[in-house]
């Protein structure tokens, strides 16, 4: 009797280890390989949202932005134009959609919405 209730209290133990491993390993086999397959095939993301900040003269842009699939949250931060000019005749409040160097951050074309 001891040695049964021992041996299904492993069973149960084991079992619940099996289904916990199975909830998990997906989002680590799965999820892993996708994520840095995107990381090496688009290279370039694209952003909106709005400019607070601009020194076109120092090629640099803040930028209220949205959050940005698979690069980065919602934040307002700075991006160094490259090239500068594309900061003509931008300004503070503008609306923008954007794209950025996944790697580099550096801003790649920006555009009036
Ligand atoms: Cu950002």
């Amino acid at each position: 009797m001891v040695r049964m209730k021992k041996h299904a209290s492993r069973l149960i133990l084991v079992s619940i280890l099996v289904i916990m491993a199975a909830a998990w390993a997906p989002t680590v086999s799965i999820a892993e390989p996708v994520r840095i397959a995107q990381i090496q095939a688009a290279k370039v993301f694209h952003g909106v949202g709005k400019v607070t900040g601009v020194d076109a003269q120092a090629g640099l842009v803040t930028i209220d932005h949205e959050a940005i699939a698979g690069l980065m949250d919602a934040m307002e931060m700075q991006y160094e134009a490259k090239p500068a000019k594309m900061l003509e005749g931008l300004q503070k409040g503008d609306s923008v959609s954007f794209d950025v160097d996944g790697k580099t951050l550096a801003l790649l074309g920006i555009r009036k919405k």
